[in-house]
């Protein structure tokens, strides 16, 4: 059985969305950070940073939502949420995910944990202000990519991917990380996935809904 360790609205809804997708058994735990659950020993044990996501297997723990998106994937064929047999569309899901990872997601850390990176007020004043011109850079290549009209990130099917930008252009929307109005075809490409069944049923279980909404 897997357990997927998350807290709400947090990074950990994509691979919450990936299980939910690949009508996986799995359990939920949701780590409470207003009591400081992800800085004690239970949970720093299969976090080393205390950060969701978690996927518990009963071979250990995962972190880094790459690598627990294809495991999700790889562990679950029937569900199609990767081309796992096809090596070079699958590098390109994980390129794209990885481009999320290791851009988007440290670019929007900038805004909520800038003492990550620097000390004090000034230095965090500078590393937000910094995070609109990066999200314009990195947003618009991915606005290119779907600029041809697809209607998921790696063409004519629904994959990781399209969970991973999903997720990265609801917080576009909070206002303070870029210009979505360069964005049209991400926003449309969120309405879509916004509309899929198991996204539905995780936004209601994260109590996302009406965040979510337009
Ligand atoms: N590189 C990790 C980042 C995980 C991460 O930063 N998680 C955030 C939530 S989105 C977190 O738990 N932050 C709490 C903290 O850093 O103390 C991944 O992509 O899975």
């Amino acid at each position: 059985m897997l357990t997927l360790y998350y807290a709400p609205g947090a990074c950990s809804l994509v691979p919450h969305i990936a299980l939910e997708e690949a009508g996986a058994d799995y359990r939920r735990h949701r780590v409470n950070y207003a009591v400081g659950e992800n800085n004690q020993p239970p949970f720093r044990t299969i976090s080393p940073l205390g950060r969701v996501p978690v996927l518990l297997t009963d071979r250990g723990a995962l972190t880094e939502n790459p690598a627990i998106l294809s495991y999700i994937a790889q562990s679950h064929p029937e569900a199609g949420l990767a081309p796992l047999d096809d090596p070079f569309a699958f590098a390109r899901v994980q390129s794209f995910n990885l481009f999320i990872s290791a851009n988007i997601h440290v670019a929007f850390r900038q805004i909520v944990f800038p003492d990550t990176y620097a000390d004090g007020e000034e230095a965090a004043k500078a590393l937000r202000d910094k995070v609109p011109e990066l999200a314009d850079r990195y947003f618009a290549v991915i606005e290119q990519g779907l600029a041809d009209g697809r209607l998921y990130v790696h063409g004519d099917r629904f994959t990781l991917s399209d969970a991973y930008l999903s997720v990265y252009a609801n917080y576009l929307r909070k206002g303070d990380r870029g210009d979505v109005s360069r964005l049209p075809n991400i926003l449309a490409h969120r309405a879509r996935i916004r509309a899929r069944p198991a996204v539905q049923r995780i936004l209601e279980v994260e109590g996302l809904a009406d965040e979510w909404r337009d």
